[in-house]
């Protein structure tokens, strides 16, 4: 019987490997067949990493971050029986307008994918005069609408909630400049319409621990539960070799998620495997997407690994609130609303 509860729907094929040892920190484990994507998975792309996946009519869908052998990163539409074995199409997601005309971004990268209602939404980074947060919409996987850009430069690591919240579409973001920015915290904005956006709150900030120092970013599309929203996101800190890129948890007020309830202030995942230390660029663990099932509690949590593979790792919900709960530092930042 689970101590929390999940409020979405049940996935029982969502895929599952139990623990092989025991944890040394949080009770989160890497699925043992790591990488699920590797290096050349389509003609013309190089890596594909950073990538959001999602239960679709009893199969799995994702939106992936391919590096093209040009450089250029852009979205590809993936498919999957299993959630560990993607069909990843050769051509990119083809935007259009809201007139139905091409609409194109030059360049695209860090996807999310989220379904709130009967509609499911694409948020990325891209070039808006800078980087900047793009949206899109489905409903089918055949025809991807591009909205207006929710927000103005430099902004990265978009996410919506899987739900209104008080009547409104909810959005995390991180406010930036325009190139590996040494600072940044998390910010939250609400729409009524996908159009104008308002009401910003700030989340969190970057933390004394260590791991978290420089930065922090929105990671997978916060989960709903019985103890509020659990959100895995990255946080970075410096090195004499560069940044490291590992993933922190945190649980969001259920009706006003600006104000963090917890926040773990150990990481729960940090490169450590071949995978996630050496690639283009070493030492990155990026949280994109869960797939959760509310039945068992069970969490699939998709991250980038190195920029160069997509990485699997399992928990379970009472686990990882406990963990969080156990290892909880709030600070004014995260427990104030946010609005001064
Ligand atoms: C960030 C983003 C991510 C990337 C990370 C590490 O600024 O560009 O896409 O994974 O750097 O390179």
């Amino acid at each position: 019987m689970s101590k929390y509860k999940m409020i979405s729907p049940e996935v029982k094929n969502m895929p599952w490997q139990e623990p092989q040892k025991e944890f040394s920190g949080a009770p989160i484990w890497r699925y043992s067949e790591n990488p699920i994507v590797g290096r050349n998975p389509i003609p013309g792309v190089a890596r594909i990493f950073n990538s959001a996946v999602m239960p679709y009519e009893g199969k799995f869908i994702g939106v992936f971050r391919g590096e093209q052998t040009n450089g250029i990163p852009y979205i590809y539409l993936g498919r999957s029986e299993d959630a560990i074995h993607w069909n990843i199409e050769h051509e990119k997601i083809a935007f259009e307008d809201e007139n139905g005309k091409p609409f194109m971004p030059r360049y695209a990268y860090d996807p999310r994918l989220v379904k709130v209602e009967d509609t499911y939404y694409i948020i990325w980074c891209q070039d808006f005069y800078g980087a900047s947060i793009g949206l899109a919409k489905t409903k089918d996987f055949k025809k991807f609408v591009r909205l207006e850009n929710p927000f103005i430069p430099y902004n990265r690591n978009a996410v919506l909630f899987p739900r209104k919240i008080g009547g409104n579409y909810v959005m995390l973001s991180r406010p930036s400049d325009s190139g590996h920015t040494p600072f940044g915290d998390i910010f939250l904005s609400e729409s009524p319409d996908l159009v104008y956006w308002g009401r910003h709150r700030h989340l969190m900030s970057n933390s004394s621990e260590w791991w978290e120092s420089v930065k922090i970013g929105g990671g997978a599309a916060p989960i709903e539960t019985s103890e509020g929203w659990l959100l895995f996101y990255h946080g970075v800190s410096s090195t004499c070799n560069g940044f490291v890129y590992s993933i922190g948890g945190a649980i969001l007020d259920i009706d006003h998620p600006s104000v963090v309830k917890y926040r773990c202030e150990t990481f729960l995942l940090t490169p450590e495997e071949w995978y996630e230390e050496k690639g283009f660029v070493p030492n990155v663990c990026f949280p994109c997407a869960t797939i959760h099932d509310s039945a068992t509690g069970r969490i699939a949590l998709y991250y980038g690994a190195a920029d160069s593979y997509v990485g699997l790792a399992f928990t379970t919900l009472d686990q990882i609130v406990d963990y969080i709960k156990e290892h909880s530092v709030v600070r004014d930042t995260d427990t104030e609303i946010g609005i001064r």
